[in-house]
């Protein structure tokens, strides 16, 4: 999508840290960190929310997860705990319409949630 902000990230129009890249997904950190580790991973494809999902991306879904999981210990954030969220329209605090998984940790989490 050409005005979706993480397309442009993903293609290189706009600067990112980014963390991991490959075929499916691109992570990079927050521009606004709200922990001290606070990374975004996105599917390379534009997909607009967890809405718009099929049995087709169960696939990329979960890598997105296992990507994750690695990017965790990468930080060292895996041992004492972090948070995965995806915010969903706009009561679920969706800003940006482009699949996006927070990983969030290097601190004790808030609680409870919504
Ligand atoms: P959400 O509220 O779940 O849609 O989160 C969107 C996140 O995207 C928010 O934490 C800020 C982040 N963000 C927005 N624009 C940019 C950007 O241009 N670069 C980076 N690195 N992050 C961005």
């Amino acid at each position: 999508m050409s005005d979706c902000i993480f397309c442009k990230i993903i293609k290189g129009d706009i600067p990112s840290t980014n963390v991991f890249r490959d075929k499916q997904v691109t992570a990079f950190r927050d521009i606004s960190p709200s922990a001290p580790t606070h990374i975004l991973l996105v599917p390379n494809r534009h997909i607009d929310s967890i809405n718009m999902l099929t049995g087709e991306d169960e696939q990329l879904m979960g890598h997105l997860f296992t990507v994750a999981s690695q990017l965790a210990m990468q930080e060292n954030v895996a041992e004492n705990g972090y948070r995965l969220i995806v915010n969903t329209g706009s009561h679920g605090g969706q800003t940006v319409p482009h699949i996006h998984l927070h990983l969030l940790g290097g601190a004790p989490m808030k609680h409870p949630m919504g």
